[in-house]
């Protein structure tokens, strides 16, 4: 791209320069992506007036955020990651596509290759003392055929909203397995009930959140991915309802349709076939996927995860 200096400011020259509009090497796209950043932070400065001391306070913040390893919880407590959604179902509706279960955001908190097992898997270790949880449901097409051979990839926090590998003080995938479904599409796991997320109180995250008259918390959630041949990927969560914090999510989660309804059992029988033995929370949860033709929605996006 070339750049007449004679009809350019000087702060337009200079941007157009840092962002190598003048370079013959480089991406194109990215070259246009920053012009436009650049262009709006310094409009932003303006239009504040930042001060040299403000300036330096934002530059420090994102060592800080990066030290902490903290830019993807800020990126879900902004909304930037809820926005990526709205987009994708804002694409889905233009296009006039079938929809499934809703999707929701996958958050910073994923670890792969937690174990896989068929159709059941106990996700707790047993060394909290937390309500059992009996989580469980069906994975359908669009026409409420079972889905067999699905992958339902399940994460959630413990009873102090700390997820494992985060949480060092947790076992290795604690709180973290795959189930197969099996012909009649159902998955079922034994854990325990969640408690909800609050950000780092110490952290960069925090400390933004706090300046905004924000809270860093979540409801009590369970996160799925779902996957299967033939199949468009589908990440999600469920919210547990009667959490406080169900419709004040800082990460902008719960969907209507994402919301279960803990019921409380108090059957010996029914306690005893699933070998809890105890009174326990059911959490029911179906899945519908939506059929495509194209291997590449198949498998979740593309981001930096933990173990992948
Ligand atoms: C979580 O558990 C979570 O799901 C998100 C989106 C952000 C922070 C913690
Ligand atoms: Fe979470």
């Amino acid at each position: 791209m070339s750049v007449n200096p004679a009809k350019q400011t000087e702060l337009e020259s200079l941007l157009a320069i840092s962002s190598g509009l003048n370079s013959e090497q480089g991406n194109e796209r990215f070259k246009a992506i920053m012009h436009q950043v650049l262009s709006d932070l310094c409009q932003t400065i303006k239009k504040f007036d930042i001060s040299d001391e403000e300036f330096w306070l934002a530059v420090n913040y994102l060592n800080e955020l990066g030290e902490r390893k903290e830019a993807a919880l800020l990126a879900a407590g902004l909304g930037l990651e809820h926005y990526l959604d709205m987009r994708a179902d804002e694409k889905e509706a233009a296009a006039g596509q079938d929809v499934g279960t809703p999707r929701t955001i996958e958050g910073p908190l994923y670890v792969a290759g937690a174990p896989l097992s068929q159709q059941y898997a106990r996700m707790d270790d047993g060394s909290e003392p937390g309500e059992p949880m009996w989580l469980h449901g069906q994975v359908r097409d669009l026409e409420g055929n079972p889905v067999a051979g699905a992958i339902v990839d399940i994460w959630h926090a413990n009873t102090l909203g700390g997820y494992s590998f985060f949480d060092q003080s947790q076992s290795e995938y604690h709180l973290r397995r795959r189930v197969e479904t099996g012909a009649d599409g159902r998955y079922a796991v034994r854990s325990i009930v969640p408690c909800g997320y609050g950000c780092p109180p110490d952290g960069p995250t925090q400390k933004l959140l706090t300046q905004l008259g924000r809270h860093g918390n979540r409801p009590a959630h369970v996160h799925f991915f779902v996957s299967a041949p033939g199949y468009k990927h589908l990440t999600t969560q469920i919210n547990l309802n009667g959490d406080a914090y169900l419709w004040d999510d800082f990460a902008f989660a719960t969907r209507e349709e994402l919301i279960a309804d803990p019921v409380k059992i108090t059957d010996e029988q029914l306690s005893q076939a699933r070998k809890i033995n105890q009174p326990h929370t059911e959490v029911s949860f179906d899945f519908t996927l939506v059929d495509s033709a194209e291997t590449a929605e198949e498998t979740r996006i593309k981001r930096a995860r933990v173990m992948e």
